[in-house]
């Protein structure tokens, strides 16, 4: 099993600002941690970040070749991209979107998320630990998916 460890604009910057918002962790710990945690649970794992909507639509576009599901940040993209959501709906595997912070306990625009209808679920306000749960939350699905479809039970 292989999953997509995506993450969208400015989340390089992890660690060096506002720590009081995303915590004190850079992104290459985050995806150290989760290396580790994939181990644990036995899947593969590559991490992905870009600061472009379109390169972030090419790999979703491009996952299903590769990947069982993502796991996801979107970060300001999030509250405004249709393009990620209708790349999301259109790639047909499970996704897990991630915030780092409580985005409905922040200022009113963050509320909406354009590509959480479109996801399996949302993880958000948990810190820079929501990455990790994420990722057991989806590993979890597909793992019971696939036995499902082994004994024919829908
Ligand atoms: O809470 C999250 O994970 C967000 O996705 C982070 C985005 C924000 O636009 C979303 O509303 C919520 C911002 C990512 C920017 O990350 C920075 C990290 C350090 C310093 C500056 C920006």
């Amino acid at each position: 099993m292989r999953i997509l460890i995506l993450n969208g604009p400015n989340l390089h910057l992890l660690g060096r600002r506002e720590p009081e918002t995303y915590g004190r962790a850079s992104l290459s710990q985050i995806e150290e941690a989760l290396r580790e945690t994939a181990a644990e649970l036995g899947v593969e794992i590559e991490c992905r970040q870009s600061n472009w909507e379109g390169r972030l639509v090419d790999w979703i576009g491009e996952a299903p070749e590769r990947f069982d599901g993502i796991v996801f940040n979107p970060a300001a993209y999030t509250h405004t991209s249709v393009a990620l959501r209708d790349a999301i709906a259109g790639a047909g595997l499970p996704v897990v979107e991630v915030h780092i912070s409580n985005v409905h306990a922040r200022e009113e625009f963050r509320r909406r998320s354009y590509t959480a209808a479109v996801c399996l679920g949302q993880i958000c306000g948990l810190g820079t630990a929501g990455y990790d749960w994420a990722l057991r939350a989806l590993v979890q699905h597909l793992k019971s998916r696939s036995n499902r479809e082994a004994t024919h039970e829908y």
